[in-house]
């Protein structure tokens, strides 16, 4: 009979992993439909930190946004080096870098064939340079991954706002995606419609965010030509807006969502914020944010660089909070970061790095409720692995875990994860620590999903208890750490 179940359970569980590659496919792990990530949703989300370029020609007009009638000749960053970006985002720990290869101006770093407003009517390198490809070429030296920005909204073409712009613009992502080898990712902006040149019109132009760019058809085309790629948008598919440009994920933040109920450039923020627990679409969360005030480089905000500090504590509200966070890195006229940008995302770094260099419970006992069908592959102690593949499942829809420690020990920082492969499940825990024979409450929390980071004054204890109260189906953990940061400060 044992035999029987084993066997049973092991057809179970590789189907599960082979279906667990397929995201249109759900799952019944244990007893419940859940949404999940596909294998690429999934290596996006451990990349943790990303980074953004924003540089065109709003950085010589000192502008956030262009008009779309400004002079390619004012485009000449005499110092220009895409090396020392990514050298820059790479001491940073940032995984990929996501070029604006067109804002909303209409600019074009790149010589498209389909306009003349672009860089090859700039005096950069005499009107013979790519700069999508200097990019490109300098991502995959330093192997780091590529990403880039094509703005929907187009102030400098005359068909903005017609069907024809539209063959322009899938011209125009044709030429990006085909061109310039693999693209990670494609970041589609929910800006749209406005002021602007219009080849000469000046106007205002309005567009039906739900119709005009047959968005569909556009998605279709892009995996097409990049089969690999991530496409972001407020409405995913594989990755979504947070829902603010502070780099905020919800308190709560559930990677499932209802791409039903989005729509791009016009989506509830807080919804965003959120995700949805009873969301059919597995939408990975990505929280964006500058590094400086504005998104393009003005010498003005050269002292209003964000601190370390600052950065630190948008990484606990992003990537603390189960999301990706995307840091841009605006290059001033010459074309190169300036050394407060880089020092400041250097020193976050390096804080993040002390903060989480030992985990003080890599050696501690633990003990949960149960586990899954008494099955040692899922025992308590695979949380103490960093291993996300190994996880502890329970054996109901609540449960608590145990862990002690070798001895008395100070943190002030925990990381908890599920393994999400299989769903994100925890939507109430708290954490107890036994401080002088009493039972103290450290945190308590809603959302695990890829990762929950938690700051804590320090405490001192042997004794730590994680008690799950809520979830949406039999929960898992696959790792729990506790860390002593030199920073006591929140
Ligand atoms: C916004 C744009 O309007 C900003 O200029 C910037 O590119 C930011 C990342 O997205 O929607």
């Amino acid at each position: 009979m044992h035999k029987t179940n084993s066997f049973w359970h092991l057809i179970l569980l590789s189907s599960m992993v082979f279906l667990s590659c397929d995201r249109s496919t759900k799952t019944t792990l244990f007893d419940k439909l859940l949404p999940l990530p596909d294998s690429t949703q999934l290596e996006y989300q451990k990349m943790e930190t990303i980074g953004f370029i924003h540089f065109t020609i709003n950085t010589f007009t000192d502008k956030e946004w262009g008009y779309g009638d400004e002079n390619p000749e004012i485009f000449n960053p005499k110092k220009l080096d895409a090396a020392q970006w990514v050298r820059i985002a790479k001491a940073g720990g940032l995984k990929e870098l996501i070029l604006t290869a067109k804002h909303h101006d209409g600019f074009c770093l790149w010589p498209s064939a389909y306009t003349e407003h672009s860089i090859k009517n700039s005096p950069y390198k005499n009107g013979k340079g790519d700069l999508v490809q200097e990019f490109v070429d300098a991502c995959r030296k330093y192997d780091i991954k590529a990403g880039l920005y094509l703005s929907p909204w187009d102030c400098n073409h005359k068909d903005y706002g017609k069907p024809e712009y539209i063959s322009y613009y899938r011209n125009q992502l044709t030429e990006l995606l085909t061109n310039y080898g693999e693209i990670t990712e494609i970041w589609f902006d929910g800006a749209n419609g406005g002021d602007g040149f219009y080849g000469g019109a000046n106007e205002n132009r309005t567009i039906d965010r739900k119709t005009y760019y047959d968005w569909d058809s556009t998605f279709k085309l892009v995996k097409k030509l990049q089969p690999g790629i991530m496409i972001f948008s407020d409405a995913g598919p594989d990755v979504h807006w947070i829902g603010n440009e502070n780099g905020h994920a919800g308190e709560s933040f559930w990677s499932s969502i209802n791409r039903s109920e989005l729509t791009i450039g016009g989506s509830d923020q807080n919804y965003l914020n959120t995700g949805d627990p009873n969301g059919k679409d597995w939408v990975v969360g990505q929280c964006d944010v500058s590094i400086r005030p504005g998104w393009f480089y003005h010498k003005k905000e050269d002292s209003a660089v964000k601190s370390p500090q600052e950065l630190i504590d948008i990484y606990y509200k992003s990537v603390g909070r189960n999301a990706v966070l995307l840091i841009n890195l605006p290059p001033d006229q010459n074309g190169l970061i300036n050394p407060n940008d880089s020092a400041s995302l250097i020193a976050f770094k390096n804080i993040l790095d002390e903060s989480f260099s030992e985990n003080l419970a890599e050696n501690a006992v633990v003990k949960a409720s149960g586990f899954f069908n008494h099955d040692p592959f899922y025992k308590p102690e695979n949380i103490l692995d960093e291993n996300t593949s190994s996880f502890w499942a329970a054996a109901t829809d609540t449960a608590s875990i145990l862990i002690t420690l070798d001895s008395a020990t100070g943190f002030n920082r925990i990381i908890l994860q599920e393994p999400i492969h299989f769903g994100q499940r925890i939507s109430k825990f708290d954490i107890k620590a036994e401080v002088d024979g009493k039972w103290i409450s450290l945190y308590e929390g809603t959302t695990i999903g890829y990762k929950q980071l938690i700051r804590l004054p320090e405490c001192k204890t042997e004794k730590i208890q994680i008690r799950i109260s809520e979830t949406r189906a039999i929960p898992a953990i696959s790792f729990f750490g506790i860390y002593k940061s030199s920073r006591n400060e929140p």
